[in-house]
């Protein structure tokens, strides 16, 4: 530490702005600023949310990996990466927002906040090539262990706006690929410019995550394209 008193305190002031930024530069991140969600995340709360992405369901209760043209992106166990948003009961405050989230090929995600998030807060879940997805009532985040599984019934994301993936399994609606909050034809147009050109990697248009971008993300894309899916936020 400098000991010189005004030096100190410019770094600290430096500091807490690079945070600051920090949080608030992330992709999709919604308008906010330092006083609405400058709350420091990691700590000793712990978030356990249940979840399964349409796209990647493989069935009973499973996931497949997220690909790339070698395989498992993020390891054979990690179905892929979300990023969470914590958003106080007037939805527009957003209070947190946690990126690179893993999310299990088990449907299983945890992540670590700060225990001053002890209010009641939407639990929003962005995803590169989903849509986007919110809890359906403010969440209690009073106690240390807070869970959350959207998985058991459709009632348990907003708006019922969650796919039947099984009988007693549902998922967030797969096909946003421009993450715009609606599937429709401008998506199917990256995805069929990515399929025409041949396309494979860990690339947003391979909406079923198998590296590679054909026919099969096509047919998830226009099936939800004709159920006019968009978000559905409070
Ligand atoms: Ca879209
Ligand atoms: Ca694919």
């Amino acid at each position: 530490m400098i000991r010189i008193p005004g030096k100190t305190v410019l770094c600290i002031a430096m500091m807490t702005l690079m945070v600051v930024a920090e949080v608030f530069s992330q992709p999709g991140a919604p308008p906010g600023g330092p006083g609405s969600g400058d709350l420091p995340i990691g700590g000793g709360k712990e978030l356990n949310i249940g979840l399964f992405l349409q796209g990647l369901y493989a069935g009973n209760m499973m996931m497949n990996p997220a690909s790339d043209e070698n395989g498992p992106k993020w390891g054979a166990d990690v179905a892929d990466m979300l990023t969470i948003e914590l958003h106080d009961q007037v939805y527009t405050n957003v209070v947190a927002i946690i990126s690179n989230g893993t999310l299990k090929t088990n449907g299983s995600i945890t992540v670590f906040l700060h225990d001053s998030l002890d209010g009641s807060y939407y639990i929003t879940i962005r995803h590169r090539n989903s849509i986007l997805t919110v809890s359906s009532n403010p969440v209690s985040f009073a106690a240390g262990t807070v869970n959350y599984s959207f998985y058991p019934a459709p009632g348990k994301a907003y708006g019922n706006n969650m796919a039947m993936l099984e009988p007693g399994v549902y998922g967030i609606y797969a096909g946003d690929v421009n993450q715009d909050d609606v599937v429709d034809s401008s998506d199917m147009g990256l995805v069929d410019n990515a399929s025409n050109a041949f396309l494979t990697g860990y690339l947003a248009a391979d909406v079923n995550g198998d590296g590679i971008i054909d026919s099969n993300d096509m047919g998830l894309v226009d099936n939800n394209a004709n159920l006019f899916v968009m978000a559905v936020t409070p």
